[in-house]
This record gives structure tokens, sequence and C-alpha cells, in this order.
């Protein structure tokens, strides 16, 4: 999986993917980083990237041109290896649609994927119009710009590139697998501070962990995200449980 970044500041997304299994991943090449400083396809003697928005209003706006060519050179490099393929741009915006896990399995699937990070008020729209396949938020929150989504994108899709995870951290079976929430998990000691581990599971019955891991994982569901019930896939037994 190949990350190209266009941002403003490259240095915060080097540094964030550098440690634990994003780090590694990179280290043995299963992922590669290419972050592209807009600033340096600015043709503006100061360097400058922003300018005021027409028609008025609050803050500044970051112009077409830096941004346009900063694709074009990363487009470039792509195709010169394999060319005439889809090409991805991922922009950052609170006006998206929200990421989920289903967006990171399709985008994992993908052999290069470009981000593009802004900051003050956004983009020129005739860059976006130019450029961008896919207009993607993180949530209902508004941040200072596109790099820490950026960075929570390519750690959810990293994590299902084969060979990033060893088979203990395997994604497999995991949160939103079957659209519920996990169940509690407990290690050394049995009894932290007058807390004790759950009797069941230091039983050594299977049958009767799972069954308590499921309703545990039933139960959180009900009181955190009521919301993925909808799709979530249950048994007669679940339904049974629910409704006790
Ligand atoms: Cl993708 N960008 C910004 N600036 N704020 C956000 C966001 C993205 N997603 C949620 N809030």
């Amino acid at each position: 999986m190949n990350f190209h970044v266009m941002t403003l500041f490259p240095e915060m997304i080097t540094q964030g993917l550098s440690a634990s299994i994003t780090g590694r991943a990179l280290d043995k090449g299963i992922l590669k980083l290419n972050t592209v400083d807009i600033r340096d396809f600015s043709e503006n003697k100061h360097n400058r990237v922003d300018d005021y928005p027409y028609g008025g209003g609050a803050g500044m706006v970051m112009a077409p041109g830096p941004v346009v060519r900063a694709y074009r050179s990363i487009k470039e490099q792509v195709t010169e290896n394999s060319d005439s393929k889809s090409l991805r741009v991922i922009y950052l915006t609170p006006q998206g649609k929200v990421f989920n896990q289903s967006m990171a399995e399709e985008l994992a699937a993908e052999e290069d994927l470009i981000f593009l990070c802004g900051h003050y008020e956004g983009i020129d729209e005739r860059a976006l119009d130019m450029i961008v396949t896919d207009n993607v938020s993180i949530g209902d929150y508004v941040l200072t710009g596109g790099e820490l989504p950026a960075m929570v994108m390519m750690d959810a899709i990293s994590r299902l590139v084969p060979g990033v995870l060893n088979n203990e951290t395997s994604a497999e079976f995991e949160t939103f697998q079957d659209n519920l929430l996990e169940y509690p998990q407990y290690t050394r000691p049995e009894e932290f501070e007058g807390k004790k581990v759950p009797e069941v599971l230091l039983s050594g019955h299977h049958g009767k962990i799972d069954e308590w891991r499921r309703e545990q994982s039933l139960i959180r569901t009900v009181k955190n995200r009521p919301d993925l019930l909808e799709n979530a896939i249950l048994t007669e037994k679940d339904k049974k449980y629910l409704l006790q």
C-alpha cells in the first residue's frame, strides 16, 4: 500500500505514523508513505499558498495552483510505475461522507491512495473539482486541518493490509465484524485492588465463556451504540437474551 499525503505539515504525518504497528509496517516496506508539501508547489515569491476569499468573509482559502501541481507530481510518479489505473484522491473535510469500517475495507484494496489535507477555511473549489474522487469526514466535530483525519484513515486502512498485523492481533474477528461491539478483556492478576476477574473466564468452560462474551457484546451495543443493532446479525438466542 502506497500512501501519498498532500499537506502543509508533512512532519505531522511522518511523525504520526512512525510509531507502533504502522511504523513497523513502514520499516518492513509493507506500507510506503510519500508526504508531499503543498508549499513546495507555490510559485509565489513568498511561498504563499492561501489568499482572501472572493465574496469576502472570514479566513483564508488555499489557492488552486499549488494543490493541482502537487497532485500532478504524484500522479506522474504513480502512473510511471503502472499506468491507466483508477487513482483515488481523498479530501478530508467535515462536509464529506463519514468514514467507517466498510470504507476502510474498500480503500485497503487500492494500491495507491492520495490524501489531500486542507487548512484555513478550505481549498478553492475548482482544484477540488479537478482532482478529488472522495470527500471524507471522520465525524461530527470540527478540526483545524485534515492531517489527523488522514492519519486516522491510514491507521484503519493499514491494519487491513496483509502482513501489517501479526496473527495475534489479526483483524479477522473484532468490533464491527458483525456490527456488535467487543466484549471486555481481562489479564492477570486475578484480583486487582479488590476487583475480581469474572468467574466464568476462569472456568475453562469454553461454551460458557463464548456465551458470556456474546452477552457482554450485546449489552455494550445496546448501551452505547443501539444504532448498530439495525445491521447486526443476531441469532435467535441473541434476540431471546435481549428481550429478557
Ligand atoms: Cl476530515 N477535517 C476537518 N478539518 N475536521 C473534521 C474532519 C475532517 N472530520 C471531522 N472533523
